[in-house]
Parts: C-alpha cells; sequence; structure tokens
C-alpha cells in the first residue's frame, strides 16, 4: 500500500474563510444571536482547549481517557482483522493510540480533519511510533461528505469518534452525522463513540467555569478570531463569557454576554447589542447511556456495548451498523 507524504486537499483556504464570514453574518443577524463552535478551533482555540483538557474541573477528557486506559482490549474485540479505523476530528492522537496498542487488527489509522497542517504532523508523528501501521491522513470538514482514500477499500471500516463532540449536535444533526458516518463505513462496521453523560448540575456548571478562567479565555477568542481574520471590531472586554447547564434540555450553554448596549462592525455590517444580550456560541448536550443508545437506534445503528468511569461521568459506547 502506498503512502501519500501529502493529504489530498480538500476546501480551499478561500472558501474556507468565505464560509466562516458567511456562517459569521448569518449567526449575528439571526435572533437570538448565535455562533458555530465549530469556529472556536483556530490555532489559539485548539491550544485553549487543550488546557482546558487538563484542567481539574474538566472531567471529560480524564474520564474518556481513563476508559479507554481499562476497556481498549474489550473493543479492540470487537474489531474485525484488517480494520480501517477511521477518526472523525482527530485533533491530538492520544486516545487512539490507546485503541491502536490493544488492537493489533487496526492494519491502517485515517484521521479526518479540517486541520490539513496538525494531520501531516500528527502522521509523521504516529508513523514514526508505529511502523507497521498505515497512516492516511484526510484535510475535510468531517461533518461534510468526503471520499475514503483507495487503498482503504481493502479494509475493514471502523469509525472512531471520541471527545463527546457529537454532544455539539442538535439531535437532528447528530443524527445525520450517524447516517452519514454508517454510508461512509458501510454495513457491520463498528462506531466507537464518547459520550458526555448527564450528571449533578454543579459539576457540570463546573465543568465549564473554570476557576483559571480558560474556558472563559477560549470562548472570547472567538470574537478575537473574527477581528483577526474578519477585520471586526469586537471590544473583548465589554463582553463576558456565561455557561450554565440547562436541565430540560440537558446541555450545557455556552453564550458571549455584551457588558453595555453597544455597535459592532463585521464585515462591513453593524451589528447592535443590547445590554445584557448574548450570542449563544456552544451546546455541549450531556446523555444517558439509554438515551444516546435509543437516538443511535433511530439513525441506522445498533448499540452492542458501553463503558463508562468509575464515577460513570462518561461513557464510551460500541454502536454496529444496521443492514
Ligand atoms: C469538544 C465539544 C466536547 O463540549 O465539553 C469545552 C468543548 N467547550 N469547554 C465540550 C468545550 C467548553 C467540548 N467538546
Amino acid at each position: 500500500m502506498s503512502i501519500p507524504s501529502v493529504v489530498a486537499r480538500q476546501p480551499a483556504e478561500e472558501v474556507h474563510s468565505s464560509s466562516f464570514a458567511r456562517d459569521v453574518i448569518e449567526g449575528l443577524t439571526a435572533r437570538p444571536k448565535r455562533l458555530p463552535p465549530k469556529y472556536f478551533y483556530d490555532e489559539t482555540g485548539s491550544r485553549l482547549f487543550e488546557e482546558i483538557t487538563e484542567l481539574p474541573e474538566y472531567y471529560p477528557t480524564r474520564c474518556e481517557l481513563a476508559i479507554l486506559r481499562a476497556h481498549a482490549t474489550d473493543m479492540a474485540r470487537l474489531l474485525p482483522p484488517k480494520t480501517a479505523l477511521i477518526e472523525f476530528g482527530s485533533g491530538s492522537s492520544k486516545k487512539v493510540r490507546l485503541l491502536i496498542d490493544a488492537a493489533p487488527a487496526i492494519a491502517a489509522y485515517v484521521p479526518v480533519d479540517i486541520s490539513a497542517q496538525w494531520l501531516n504532523e500528527e502522521a509523521a508523528r504516529l508513523r514514526r511510533d508505529y511502523p507497521r501501521l498505515t497512516v492516511l491522513p484526510v484535510a475535510a470538514d468531517f461533518t461534510q461528505a468526503f471520499r475514503l482514500p483507495r487503498s482503504v477499500a481493502a479494509l475493514a471500516p471502523a469509525g472512531f469518534f471520541p471527545g463527546s463532540t457529537i454532544g455539539n449536535f442538535e439531535a437532528h444533526q447528530a443524527c445525520a452525522f450517524l447516517q452519514h458516518a454508517a454510508r461512509i463505513l458501510g454495513e457491520d462496521a463498528i462506531l466507537i463513540v464518547g459520550i458526555d453523560l448527564v450528571k449533578d448540575p454543579k459539576i457540570l456548571n463546573a465543568a465549564y467555569n473554570d476557576a483559571a478562567g480558560v474556558t472563559a479565555k477560549f470562548n472570547l477568542n472567538l470574537l478575537a478570531r473574527i477581528n483577526r481574520e474578519l477585520g471586526a471590531d469586537f471590544d473583548l472586554a465589554s463582553f463576558c463569557h456565561q455557561a450554565f447547564y440547562n436541565r430540560e434540555r440537558a446541555r450545557i450553554e455556552m453564550h458571549l454576554a455584551s457588558r453595555v448596549r453597544q455597535q459592532v462592525v463585521v464585515c462591513g455590517r453593524t451589528i447592535e447589542f443590547r445590554a445584557g444580550e448574548t450570542i449563544h456560541t456552544e451546546n455541549s448536550y450531556k446523555y444517558t447511556v439509554e438515551s444516546f443508545g435509543a437516538l443511535a437506534r433511530g439513525c441506522g445503528w445498533t448499540p452492542v456495548d458501553a463503558w463508562t468511569d468509575a464515577d460513570g461521568y462518561f461513557s464510551v459506547q460500541a454502536l454496529r451498523a444496521a443492514k
């Protein structure tokens, strides 16, 4: 199997930045105002998110790593020989390494991520550490249709979607993603997915309102990014971070609240803010093992197993594509 040294490039940088402008204008002219959370992750945002994962209050990453350490061999048993593991939105490879270490059946690893540079660097590190593993990075937005590398056709695809990233989606979007994953992976494929669980709101609220203020910086960086990339004039000091658990909807909501009545110019448009008005920047849905299983059943998957940490804060669930 040949190993391409450069990833198949999909979105041109220009297309990417103009869809950013379009999404920002659309969100800031909507009522209530909103911005898509996928734009948190520029270089600064990705670095801040890495910091978040190490905060004492932010339990998801620690819990998921503990689950993977304890149960990777159980997960490995579900994978057929010559598996191509496709990771949706890869970022750091810390989690997938635990799976690769436990599963000799994984012959190829296909990280799919929007950032081509990061992908190539991470791919080089993986090739160095796992000389027998074929690493085939794909630079694409995993929520959109993308093609698997040709050489994957000879292997059995399985999916890996850790981090509870699926929690950012509304139920209908999560469902659309699961159906899209079922189409890409094919009949009988296994999908291993990380899902944050419903729990005491005090623990949830603390995880998104850390004492060190890193989550606030992460949230505010979205406005800084709009200033940097779209030449807007947001005054960061006049917005503040808000995060709270919405019990009825079983989700953490993050907002940026304007401290005063003000106007901001974005892409030549004047956006008005009332004092206290917010931009809704993220939802992070929490499930039970059962509620996520029920969602999955409705969109082409059968739950086969689920593992949780000792506190029952987080889960990793295995699904099989229904025929
Ligand atoms: C990466 C979407 C799983 O929802 O916990 C962390 C993002 N936002 N702190 C989450 C996030 C604020 C994170 N996900």
